[in-house]
């Protein structure tokens, strides 16, 4: 399957490569719905195992590592992914039907998030703390041990890049749990990894439904920290299963983020910048711009302009590199489809010709016509489907793009700059983009939502204290 040379029935634990006791599961082809791969399909057993070999990497080598040796073993590890990134681009684009170049630009994001954390990982320090005549007081940050990584299909190669990266600079030992419909690039990633040096036990796989693999990892006792992306439903039952020991985690549940166009706009740069991200990875990213607020002036034109975009967008299989690709998989496509049966005025649609046979595709559509707090302007869709919604004046943008119960991303397009910055201030997000979204994907800002959306945050340097616990010392020396 890939010149990495993993064994795709295989899950990583230790050092060693083994298949699960469960057996295996399909993994399918979002492009055309034939079967990529049998999968290993780990369960509790395999998890036992892999949260073992982390415990023993966190107390032996692994955990005795200087933070410049972890640096230089990740900055390898990027390295070596930059040096793959066309294979695991391939490996991304069949597993996850995301178009090539999108497929590319994730593992290019993988190498540089190892580079960032390789490069930051020394760069982490306490610090002095004045205190009583006596006394020396300072701050050590340190590994929490053992920490658990359950990562989702859409944007593998991203996300354990910010995960991942970010707690073995730390010096956790990671045991990670990839999603059943899509691990490749999970197993290719670790097998690098192994190239690169990194020791026994400090990153483990199991591959395996969220059911078997997933919720026994949550709810393991050897878990020290655990970090998740998914829906909001799982994110529940994993902080629910972490609080039974007690258990920091770190959730990013999506959400239904707004750009808000007013009618001062840089219209000629907003406009790709609005429909890219409604169609980016088909829909299914995390921080999609689901609703596109504009101020009534500008309704007609926006409209018109994104109308004529969705036209020509390109429907097709991930490898023929379209503008969007097919969704991850016939479930996801009957979840798309049953939001879309909620109505709503269909402005535009993608054409929908020539395509494979048993791909789940879905072609891209922008609504109109729903008020602010219809299901389809409030409900996460993870489709190519974007919602216009018309308002007027900066106070009813506010109100309607914090009218939801998600709070990751808001972009807004003004020349003004005052509002500009009242706008930044007012929005209920993890992130705020002016005049641009995404900023390029960010390696380097940190990431995260509130309310639904989630709590705690990755990315940028601030994830390395989210991946490590804080002790003080006091020292009384008279
Ligand atoms: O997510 P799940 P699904 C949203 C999006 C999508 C919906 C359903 O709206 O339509 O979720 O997707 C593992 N204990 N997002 O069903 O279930 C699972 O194996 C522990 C938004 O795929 O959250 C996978 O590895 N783990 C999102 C991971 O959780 C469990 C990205 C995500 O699966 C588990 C994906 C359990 N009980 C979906 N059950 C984003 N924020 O970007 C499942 N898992």
């Amino acid at each position: 399957m890939s010149d990495i040379g993993f064994e795709t029935r295989h899950c990583l634990i230790g050092d060693g490569w083994r298949p699960a006791e469960g057996g295996t599961l399909p993994l399918g082809n979002p492009s055309d719905g034939t079967c990529l791969a049998e999968i290993a399909a780990g369960g509790p057993a395999e998890v036992d195992a892999a949260v073992a070999a982390a415990r023993a990497a966190a107390e032996g080598e692994w955990g005795r590592s200087t933070a410049a040796e972890r640096g230089r073993l990740l900055a390898r590890l990027g390295r070596l992914v930059e040096a793959r990134a066309e294979e695991l681009a391939r490996l991304e684009a069949l597993d996850v039907g995301k178009p090539l170049s999108q497929a590319r630009a994730d593992a290019l994001a993988l190498a540089r998030y190892l580079e960032f954390y390789g490069g930051a990982a020394d760069k982490v320090m306490g610090e002095t703390i004045p205190f009583e005549r006596g006394y020396t007081v300072w701050t050590l940050r340190e590994p929490y041990g053992v920490t658990a990584h359950i990562v989702p299909w859409n944007y593998p190669m991203q996300i354990i890049g910010r995960s991942v990266g970010a707690a073995l600079a730390m010096g956790n030992a990671c045991v990670l749990k990839p999603a059943e419909e899509a691990c490749l690039t999970a197993l290719a990633f670790a097998r690098l990894a192994q190239e690169a040096g990194l020791p026994a036990g400090a990153l483990n796989v199991v591959p395996g439904t969220g059911r078997d693999a997933g919720a026994a990892l949550a709810g393991h006792p050897g878990v020290d920290h655990i970090s998740f992306t998914g829906s909001v439903t799982t994110g529940e039952a994993v902080q629910i299963a972490a609080a039974h020991n007690v258990r920091p985690v770190t959730l990013e549940l999506g959400g239904k983020s707004p750009q808000v166009v007013f009618a001062d706009a840089d219209l000629d740069r907003a406009l790709p910048f609005l429909v890219r991200a409604g169609i980016q990875n088909a829909g299914q990213t995390c921080s999609a711009a689901a609703r596109i607020l504009v101020e009534r002036a500008v309704l007609d034109e926006v409209t018109g302009r994104m109308s004529a975009a969705y036209r020509a967008l390109r429907l097709g299989p991930a490898l023929s590199d379209p503008d969007v690709g097919p969704l991850i998989s016939a479930r996801q496509k009957a979840l798309v489809e049953g939001h879309l049966a909620r109505g709503g005025d269909v402005l535009a649609e993608a054409r929908a010709e020539g395509l494979p046979e048993g791909g789940h595709y879905v072609p891209p559509r922008l609504l109109g016509g729903v008020p602010p707090d219809h299901a389809l302007a409030q409900e996460e869709i993870f489709g190519p489907v974007q919602v216009i919604l018309p308002f007027d004046g900066e106070d009813e943008a506010v109100r309607i793009a914090n009218g939801t119960e998600y709070g990751l991303v808001a972009g807004v397009w003004t020349r003004d700059g005052g509002r500009q910055l009242r706008m930044a201030r007012a929005l209920r997000a993890g992130q705020v983009f002016l005049n641009n979204y995404g900023a390029g994907g960010g390696v380097e800002l940190p990431f995260g939502g509130i309310g639904k959306s989630g709590h705690g945050r990755e990315k940028g340097f601030e994830a390395l204290y989210g991946f490590s616990t804080l002790k003080t010392v006091a020292a009384w020396h008279g």
